[in-house]
């Protein structure tokens, strides 16, 4: 059984090259896109460029009918890499067309399978189209609720009216990276590397494969030979208090050599100071620690759900959220005899078992059909 970790689009291939490059272990990865230039270049060990007889390798300019039609035709490959998948982890932009649609399907199949399956998105930059940020709630909403799901917001890009390009590039640059340590500390997870510190937590629980939505998520990080777990330097930053008051889940990762002296509890008290009260803190520690230097992650973000929930009675804020009901898995892709993919929504209104709780109906539209075939059939 393997590990896969699947850059999905241009967004997603950069944040998985990153994590190639700064991980001592970067096994599992793959690159897909439906663009030559993106899949070819990336560092990815395995690499899928999607339906290259359809557009000759050119993508499919930010068509979703186009990039359904993409993904249809590769069912079989995204069958075959999820066959012995232990876990799954997809990281995409989720307004742009190919690397959403291969997180929707793909994420769908794994969950029909019971693979443990994590999304890292990044929902639009605000300057993006109305149609993209639509798009991109339309993908949120359709990804299985069984998958947990990370929304990392791209980073503000300039204040200036002309941008300096390069001080752009290094920008997003800086935030892809930022989210590869993530990538890197979900893969020791999944290796069974980095294992909760939290006094009394289960070796085999992973904070990352408790289904749920965690958006506006935040990530810092501090790395020295020898870093004072109890101050590090970005808690005192504004960055970090803007997003730690809106926060109630905080992971936080601590890679240090040496044996455990008591800076579980130093550091735990020091985040109580800056988190609200009802934040849910998980420590993470790399168990093989690379001795050099001290590293500190911090990810907080606010849980959310896909669906209205029911306002539930107060409850104790020092005990852990209840774990979420397990949803009956089903079939929720399937193929057509034209080899076509068929969404969940759709295919259970053929009495196929795979439904949501509630469509995603948006201006009397259902968004979990997609445009093409919403259009095809008005
Ligand atoms: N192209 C691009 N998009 C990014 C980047 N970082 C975040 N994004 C977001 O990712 C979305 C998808 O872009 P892209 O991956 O190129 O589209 P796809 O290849 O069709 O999936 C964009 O609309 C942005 O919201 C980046 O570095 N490059
Ligand atoms: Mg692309």
């Amino acid at each position: 059984m393997s590990v896969r970790i699947v850059g999905a689009g241009a967004a997603g291939i950069n944040v998985v090259d990153e994590w190639i490059l700064l991980s001592d272990c970067p096994t599992g990865s793959l690159a897909c896109d439906g663009e030559a230039s993106s899949v070819d270049g990336s560092l990815a060990s395995q690499k899928l460029l999607l339906a290259p007889d359809i557009t000759g390798g050119l993508g499919c300019f930010g068509s979703r009918d186009l990039a359904w039609r993409m993904v249809g035709q590769e069912n079989q490959q995204l069958e075959e890499l999820l066959k012995d998948c232990s876990r799954l982890l997809i990281v995409t932009g989720l307004a742009g067309a190919t690397g959403a649609t291969v997180a929707e399907v793909l994420s769908l199949k794994a969950v029909e399978r019971e693979i443990p399956t994590t999304v890292f998105a990044f929902p639009p930059f605000p300057f993006e189209t109305e149609e993209r940020q639509e798009a991109a709630e339309a993908t949120r909403d359709a990804l299985p609720a069984e998958a947990s799901l990370f929304l990392f917001p791209p980073p503000p890009l300039s204040e200036e009216p002309i941008p300096d390009v390069a001080a752009v590039r290094r920008g997003l640059r800086a935030f892809q990276s930022a989210l590869a340590q993530w990538v890197d500390v979900w893969s020791g997870m999944a290796r069974g590397v980095v294992l909760p510190a939290n006094p009394g937590a289960e070796a085999e629980s992973s904070r990352f494969t408790v289904a749920g939505v965690i958006e506006d998520c935040h990530v810092f990080s501090e790395a020295r030979a020898r870093l004072d777990l109890s101050l590090p330097g970005f808690l005192e930053g504004s960055g970090f208090r803007q997003a730690a008051e809106k926060a109630d889940r905080c992971l936080a990762y601590i890679e240090a050599g040496g044996e455990d002296s008591g800076w579980k509890e130093e550091l735990g008290e020091r985040l109580r100071e800056f988190l609200p009260k009802r934040t849910r803190l998980d420590l993470l520690r790399r168990t093989e620690a690379r001795p050099t230097e001290t590293r500190l992650l911090l990810l907080v973000g606010r849980a959310a759900s896909r669906h209205p929930t029911p306002v539930c009675p107060e409850r104790d804020e020092e005990r852990p959220a209840p774990e979420p009901a397990r949803i009956p898995l089903r079939p929720c892709v399937f193929p057509e005899p034209e080899g076509r993919l068929v969404p969940a929504s759709q295919a259970s209104q053929d009495g196929t078992p795979f439904a949501k709780t509630a469509a995603t109906l948006h201006k009397g539209q259902n968004l979990d059909i997609p445009a093409f075939r919403r259009r095809s059939r008005s």
